[in-house]
Formats: structure tokens, C-alpha cells, sequence
């Protein structure tokens, strides 16, 4: 299979790219995910390479595929019962070319270095995408926060900041949440990197409570992004979100806001779903439960169902895929959508689909999608409004400012139409109407290639 499918590039270019791909599997072993992360960037930058030979000659994508930096880490903690554990740490320190490193904290037993690479390299180019001055990096354990005691989960974030603080700061490092790391956890792993660094600085992390320097809208921010981001594909097929039927997976943060956004838009949201199973409720989800089941309680959306009544029922296991939709929302994890479940969305007549979480949608998938004619927003531009309001956040705790609701929302729907419409144009600009793929990877990658080139042999 060719490196440059779909729009050929010169046989020098093909032989660069297959060179380093193969170079990328060889250094890179058993990280499957990280391979296919970089599979589907280098997919996209055949006609910039050969329009732009000085990025060929300053070698940019085998800069751009090495980190900077990697830690690895030992946290060691104790149980409730007193019991020993011990988990590893990450934080890859992907590209800082365009400002301190910028990016989430994942805790989930999955969790490995290959992993923490295919998150940290997407957020190289969705990081770019916002147009803020924020680098790309990741992080994690595979510690599994779930049936956890809050005793326990402040525990472990205390060990693990123990060693991480010496690498961050805030012109350093920035992390914030990701899978299993949300306000709870980010204000343990605050608390300790305040006692430890002795300062009381802000900026070290986002997703911050709102009494302490966090920012509105922040909790709000990725769901909603992908919904505005859906509202902006849909504008362009002459429809909006009033009366859509849509389908959501996940039960997290990124879950929860889309149903609230999708619904204050009119869509008619009828699915969630978690590891164990989907709820599919006919009435559409009641949102004020749902977080009431997962936010306070922090319980299963089988508990959803079972609260609910004769509208919801709960499917265990199965594919949330199957009900049909015309706009479909892969908000939980990476892979959960394969080809199989894109046919049967294209099927059932999906008109849209949003990646609220990293990668849900197997390359397989994505290529239906788009030979059917589905508006197709991949996660580094529908799901950048997380990362976006944390760059907002950042610029609040700089300048000890506090900005409402609004403003931070109204601020947010301006970046989600901004890289909408530059993945769009970058799309039509290079050949490939319509592909917000190809227009995301390469308006990214230019920007970044860009700052390199500036900066030197760096
Ligand atoms: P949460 O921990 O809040 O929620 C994760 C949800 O996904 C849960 O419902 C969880 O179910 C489900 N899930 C996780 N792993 C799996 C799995 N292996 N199989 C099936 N279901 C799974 O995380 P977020 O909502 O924050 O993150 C969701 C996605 O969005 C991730 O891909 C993340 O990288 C991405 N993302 C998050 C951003 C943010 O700001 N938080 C920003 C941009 C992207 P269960 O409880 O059963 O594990
Ligand atoms: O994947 C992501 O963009 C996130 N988990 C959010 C990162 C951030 O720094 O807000």
C-alpha cells in the first residue's frame, strides 16, 4: 500500500516517506497504535513534500516522528488496606516547537509507552490546529482508577507527581486530563506539585477547579467543540442539528458535553455507552441523570438504565453503532469504531461523523466514511476545543484573569470554526475536497514544519 494513496506523489517522495515509515516500524516496535497515528499523517503529506523539497531536506518527518523527550517513571503507592502497588508513569515530551509542551494525563490499565506516543504525536498537530502557542505532549499510567477510594486516587497522584514535577512548569510542560484523569485527580496532582516546587503556579495545569485558577467552560469544552465542529460540516451539506437523531459513545467527560450541546442544538441524542455495554433511550438521554449516574455517583451506565425507566434500555456488550443515526459521536477511545460498524452506520444513512476521542475510527472505517460521502471529522480538529480552552486557561493564569462562561464559549466557537474552515480550505487547496483528514494532517503539519524550520536544527 502505497504511503501517498489517493493523490500519487513523485516516485522521490514515495521512496522518502516509505524509507521513513519503515524506519519509524523499526525503531518503534510492538506500538501498533503509534504506527498507525503516524501511518495516517504521513498519508496526507505527499503533495506538500514534493510542492516544498526543503522540508525533504531538513528531513522534517523524521524530526517530527522522534520525540524530544520520554520519561518513564516508577509510582509506587499504597492501597486503602495498606497493600503496595506499583504502576509505571509516562509523559512524552512529543514537539515544542510552538510553545511548552501541551497535553493531557491518561490513567487506564491500557495505557503503555506506545499509547502515550500515538496521543502525544496527534497533539502535535491538533495543538497546532488551535493556532495557540502550545507544543504537543502526553502522559499517563496504567493505573485504573475505577472502584478506587478518592483516599486512594489522591495517593496515587501524590506519587506520581513526586516525580513528574521536576519536568513541568509553565513554560515547560502544561498536562491536564485525559481517560480516567478529570478535576478530581488534576486537583490531588496540583496540590502536590504546589508543595513540592513551593509556588503556587497556576499555569502547570489545566482542567483546574474554577475557585483555583481554572477556567470556565474548560470541563465543557471538548464535547462541545465537537458538536460546534459538526454544526460546521452540516452548515456546508445545507443542514443543521435540529431533529437529528445521534448517537454518542462514551460516558465521560467528553460524552456528557456533547449530548448537552448536540441536544441545546435539537439533535435527538438517544445513545451513551461504557466498556460494559450501551444505554439506547428513545426518549433521548436525560442528561441531568446521566450525570448524576456518572459525575456524582460514579457509577455505570447500566445504572443509567436501570434509574431511567421503560425508555432506556441497556445493551451489555454489543456496538453502540448499530442503532441508527444520522450523526454519529465515537467519544470513548481509540479503535471502538471499525469497518464493520462504519458499514453499518453508512447503512442506516449517517450523514456525519465527529471523533470527540483520540483515533476511535480504524483507517478502514475512515476510508467508508468517506467514499460513502460522510462528513468525516477526525479527532485532531473536531476534538480540539479541549485542548484550545486549555490554552484559554493558560492565558487567564498568566495574566491572573478570570473570564466568564460566555466569553470563554464564544472565544471557543470562534478556534472550532477557525479549524474547521482551515481544514477545509487546506482540503480543496491540496486536491482533496471534502477531506477534513487530509486537510487536518497537512494544515498542522505546516505549521509545525514552519516553526522548525525557523528554529533551526533543533
Ligand atoms: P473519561 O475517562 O471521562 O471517559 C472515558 C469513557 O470512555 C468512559 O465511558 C469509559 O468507559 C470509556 N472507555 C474508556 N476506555 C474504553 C475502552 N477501552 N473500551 C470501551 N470504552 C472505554 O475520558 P474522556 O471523556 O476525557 O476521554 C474520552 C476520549 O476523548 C479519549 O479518547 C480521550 O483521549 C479523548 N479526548 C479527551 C479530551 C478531554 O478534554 N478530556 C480532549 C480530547 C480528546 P469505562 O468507564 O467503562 O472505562
Ligand atoms: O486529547 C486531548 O486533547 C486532551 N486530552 C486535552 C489536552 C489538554 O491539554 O487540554
Amino acid at each position: 500500500m502505497p504511503l501517498s494513496p489517493g493523490t500519487p506523489a513523485s516516485p522521490a517522495t514515495e521512496a522518502v516517506l516509505k524509507e521513513s515509515y519503515e524506519r519509524i516500524l523499526r525503531r518503534n516496535p510492538g506500538e501498533p497504535e503509534f504506527h498507525q497515528a503516524v501511518r495516517e499523517v504521513l498519508e496526507a503529506l505527499a503533495p506538500v513534500l514534493d510542492r516544498r523539497p526543503e522540508l525533504l531536506d531538513a528531513k522534517i518527518v523524521d524530526r517530527i516522528t522522534e520525540p524530544e523527550r520520554q520519561i518513564i517513571f516508577r509510582v509506587p503507592w499504597q492501597d486503602d488496606k495498606g497493600e503496595i502497588h506499583v504502576n509505571r508513569g509516562f509523559r512524552v515530551e512529543f514537539n515544542g516547537v510552538l510553545g511548552p509542551y501541551k497535553g493531557g494525563l491518561r490513567f487506564h490499565p491500557t495505557v503503555n509507552l506506545g499509547i502515550v506516543k500515538f496521543l502525544g504525536f496527534e497533539q502535535i498537530f491538533k495543538n497546532a490546529l488551535t493556532g495557540l502557542n502550545i507544543g504537543g505532549g502526553k502522559g499517563g499510567s496504567d493505573f485504573d482508577p475505577h472502584g478506587r477510594s478518592d483516599a486512594e486516587v489522591m495517593r496515587f497522584c501524590q506519587s506520581f507527581m513526586t516525580e513528574l514535577h521536576r519536568h513541568l512548569g509553565e513554560h515547560t510542560d502544561v498536562p491536564a486530563g485525559d481517560i480516567g484523569v478529570g478535576g478530581r485527580e488534576i486537583g490531588y496532582l496540583f496540590g502536590q506539585y504546589r508543595r513540592l516546587a513551593n509556588r503556587w503556579e497556576a499555569g502547570v495545569l489545566t482542567g483546574k477547579g474554577l475557585a483555583w485558577g481554572g477556567s470556565a467552560g474548560r470541563t465543557e469544552a471538548t464535547g462541545y467543540g465537537s458538536v460546534l465542529f459538526t454544526a460546521e460540516m452540516l452548515k456546508l451539506r445545507g443542514e443543521d442539528l435540529e431533529g437529528q437523531q445521534a448517537v454518542v459513545s462514551g460516558s465521560g467527560n467528553v460524552a456528557i458535553y456533547t449530548v448537552e450541546k448536540a441536544q441545546a442544538l435539537g439533535a435527538n441524542v438517544v445513545t451513551v455507552s461504557d466498556s460494559g455495554g450501551y444505554v439506547v433511550d428513545e426518549k433521548g438521554i436525560d442528561l441531568d441523570l446521566l450525570k448524576e449516574v456518572k459525575e456524582v455517583r460514579r457509577l455505570r451506565v447500566s445504572d443509567y438504565a436501570e434509574r431511567r425507566g421503560p425508555s432506556a434500555r441497556y445493551v451489555p456488550g454489543g456496538s453502540v453503532w448499530d442503532v441508527p443515526a444520522d450523526i454519529a459521536f465515537p467519544s470513548a477511545t481509540e479503535n471502538e469504531l471499525d469497518a464493520a460498524a462504519a458499514a453499518t452506520l453508512i447503512r442506516n444513512g449517517v450523514k456525519a461523523v465527529s471523533e470527540g476521542a483520540n483515533m476511535p475510527t480504524t483507517p478502514d472505517a475512515v476510508h467508508l466514511f468517506q467514499e460513502a460521502g460522510v462528513s468525516f471529522g477526525p479527532g485532531k480538529a473536531a476534538n480540539a476545543g479541549g485542548v484550545a480552552t486549555s490554552g484559554l486557561e493558560m492565558a487567564q493564569n498568566a495574566g491572573r484573569a478570570i473570564w466568564s462562561f460566555e466569553q470563554v464559549e464564544a472565544e471557543l466557537t470562534r478556534i472550532m470554526k477557525a479549524v474547521h474552515d482551515e481544514c477545509y480550505e487546506t482540503a480543496e487547496r491540496y486536491g482533496a475536497p471534502g477531506d477534513y483528514v487530509k486537510g487536518a494532517n497537512i494544515a498542522g503539519f505546516e505549521r509545525v514544519s514552519d516553526a522548525i524550520l525557523a528554529q533551526g536544527l533543533i
